[in-house]
């Protein structure tokens, strides 16, 4: 009988300038593959907001995933194991899954309920093969590299665009893996009468809000339409999201009326709005709109 191994996944990449999270963020799985035997155990080291979820049951709202954990042994091929999340505070965290001892041979697949796409995959092989991953520090790196690379270019075409699009925000930027946790521009000014649409078309992966005058009551939900700052309180686009985030999270559950990835404010008064995406602004999802 094997010794068994304990291998580790990161789950997310940051990415960093001069010691500070620059707003880059690898929505994957580090290394996204990993051979391992059945009675190993795969150290989950889960640095930024993302669950490990086996199994997640169809029809599951994402809030019925959040909470502590469900278990740490995976004893079937389709047993529900979810590492759960904790929003409210969230610290990074290691979850460690055993790969139960019964497991057959084969690919074993889970995901982030957080991030539509993030999903990685062990495959378990028998306890005879010897494993393959001489050096996974090494392929981990470069995959998180490859990735934060990937993002720093979505963050200039989304800085190049933008100024071919006066009266625009993007929310966010980035590919189906990869995204910047940012608005561009972060400062945009403009007339008093004039609107900004914020468009969340960019960022396939994450949902946003841009919200004026501190959080509304739900941080995910919209305040009522026209969107005029300053208003008589918060005002806030609630959680853009495609289609497909939409049916992912099962969104009514989170109090998003419907997946929408535009939305109009207007400015009516001239001074200095600083706005916040309720989800991101602890990373720092922050933007200003002057209004002369
Ligand atoms: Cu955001």
């Amino acid at each position: 009988m094997a010794s068994t191994a304990t291998w580790t996944v990161v789950a997310g990449a940051d990415g960093v300038t001069n010691g500070v999270f620059d707003g880059r963020s690898g929505n994957a799985f580090y290394p996204g593959r990993l051979a391992a035997h059945a009675g190993d155990t795969i150290a989950f080291n889960v640095t930024s907001p993302h669950t490990v979820t086996f199994n997640r049951p169809p029809g599951t709202p994402l809030p019925a995933l959040f909470g502590p954990p469900n278990g740490t042994t995976l004893n079937t091929k389709g047993q529900f194991l979810n590492s759960g999340f904790n929003p409210a505070a969230f610290q990074p965290y290691t979850f460690s899954v055993t790969l139960g001892n019964s497991l057959a041979p084969g690919r074993y697949e889970y995901i982030c309920a957080l991030h539509i796409g993030m999903r990685g995959v062990i495959d378990i092989v028998p306890s005879s093969v010897v494993l393959p991953q001489t050096d996974l520090d090494a392929e981990r790196s470069r995959q998180m590299a490859h990735d934060l690379a990937t993002a720093a270019r979505a963050a200039d075409k989304a800085t190049e665009w933008v100024q071919n699009n006066p009266l625009t925000v993007l929310a966010g930027a980035g590919t189906r893996r990869v995204t910047n946790l940012r608005f561009f521009p972060s400062t945009i000014t403009i007339k008093a009468g004039q609107s900004i649409t914020f468009l969340k078309t960019n960022d396939p992966t994450e949902p946003h809000t841009a919200t004026f005058g501190g959080e509304p009551p739900n941080p995910f939900g919209p305040t009522t339409p026209p969107f005029v700052v300053p208003g008589s309180g918060p005002v806030s686009t609630g959680a853009m999201v495609t289609q497909r985030q939409y049916d992912f999270y099962i969104a009514s559950s989170l109090g998003v009326p419907s997946a929408v990835t535009s939305a109009t404010i207007r400015f009516t008064t001239p001074g200095t709005y600083h706005y916040i995406c309720t989800i991101h602004d602890l990373a720092g999802m922050v933007g200003t709109v002057i209004v002369n």
